[in-house]
């Protein structure tokens, strides 16, 4: 039997609500396949154990995680009880940059079955996957303030980037590309104004196109993608992008693929020198917290991919195809998605679905 210790932090808000059901889901899988068993442990650390203890995990946090095989996320942030730089700073980057991280990868995909915000764009036009520098950039950390309450008060935050990142980054996104139907690869950037940092991030990307001869490249400042995301969707395949920008974007990949209760995200050690940590993209949303009506379908494909990185392919397929076959009913879908389903409920009908799908498989293999 082949075992994974698996760190749980569901952390704030709905992250609450989507971890147990996104557990839930999990449990379901290897409970059906049969092969492998995941071993749970909670950590109650977020902004009430910030708030008890003034840290938002404990000195030796890091040292406690490092020892699992994959970590397992909710939310993270509470900005009426503690401001969100200190929540942020205090448990996700951490974990992030220390635990290398450096690949942040977000699929973008309209589920069958969900209506997205697009007219005319249907699931198989909206479908491509995002590659997110997650070490450095505008997210490194470097910068100050001085003069502080004064009229001369001067805030500096520094964007960083180094070709070590800078490469590994964009060969991830090459490599992601090789292996995909349109192998295509697309930059964003913004070299007309950032004249050091994204003209060096140019560079790069043509240096490194040299390399894959077989990958389609193309590139567009963050301004253009932002449109291109809402008018060429069908266009992306493999999109490479900056810290930010990323982020930036792929909230926008949430709208378009009906809400952002839906996207997942895998922050990865591609080394596997230290355990790789999966997450909705969605925040804490403490404007719903408590409605129990969160959407755990992200924390449940964020669940698949950590199954699929784990190496358990047949696994993660089920959990992503229980969730499909969700969207495709459309029966139990939470308030973002038009439905009035709960959490649980949502939770209960893809567990049940991967169930079904699994019954579905063995009948296929008699
Ligand atoms: N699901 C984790 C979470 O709380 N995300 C919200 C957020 O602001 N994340 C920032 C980031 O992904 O860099």
């Amino acid at each position: 039997m082949r075992t994974y210790n698996i760190a749980v932090i569901p952390g704030d808000g709905i992250g609450m609500e989507v971890m147990p059901e996104g557990i839930k889901a999990l449990q379901a899988a290897q409970k059906l396949i049969g092969e492998f068993e995941m071993r749970f442990e909670e950590f109650p650390w977020g902004t009430e154990y910030y708030l008890k203890t003034g840290r938002m995990m404990p000195d030796d946090g890091l040292k406690i995680l490092e020892k699992f095989d994959a970590i397992y996320l909710g939310a993270v942030g509470m900005p009426k009880l503690a401001p969100d730089n200190v929540t942020l700073w205090g448990l996700l980057l951490p974990i992030r940059k220390s635990f290398q991280q450096y690949i942040n990868l977000r699929p973008i995909r309209l589920l069958p079955g969900l209506t997205g915000p697009l007219k005319g764009k249907g699931p198989d036009d909206i479908n491509f996957v995002c590659v997110r520098e997650n070490s450095e950039g505008e997210y490194a950390g470097a910068g100050g303030r001085v003069h502080i309450d004064t009229e001369h008060e001067v805030a500096i935050q520094t964007s960083v980037f180094t070709r070590h990142a800078v490469e590994r980054v964009m060969r991830f996104g090459f490599e992601l590309a090789r292996k995909s139907v349109k192998k295509k690869l697309t930059s964003v950037t913004k070299s007309n104004a950032c004249q050091y940092s994204m003209v060096f991030w140019d560079e790069v990307f043509a240096q490194l196109t040299k390399e894959y001869p077989d990958v389609t490249t193309d590139k567009w400042h963050i301004d253009s993608m932002c449109a291109r995301f809402v008018t060429h969707p069908q266009t992306l395949d493999v999109v490479v992008a900056s810290n930010l920008f990323a982020d930036i974007l792929t909230d926008l990949g949430g709208a378009i693929q009906g809400s952002l209760g839906t996207p997942p995200s895998a922050n990865l050690n591609p080394e596997r020198k230290y355990p790789s940590m999966f997450e909705p993209v969605h925040g804490s949303a403490p404007d719903i917290y408590g409605k129990k009506i969160s959407n755990p379908i992200a924390t449940a494909w964020a669940g698949a991919m950590m199954l699929d990185f784990l190496g358990e392919k047949k696994a993660s397929e089920l959990v992503l195809d229980g969730i499909i076959s969700v969207t495709k009913a459309s029966k139990t879908l939470t308030p973002d998605l038009g439905g009035t389903a709960n959490t649980i409920e949502a939770g209960d009908a893809i567990r049940d679905a991967i169930l079904i799908e699994f019954s579905k498989i063995n009948v296929r293999v008699a």
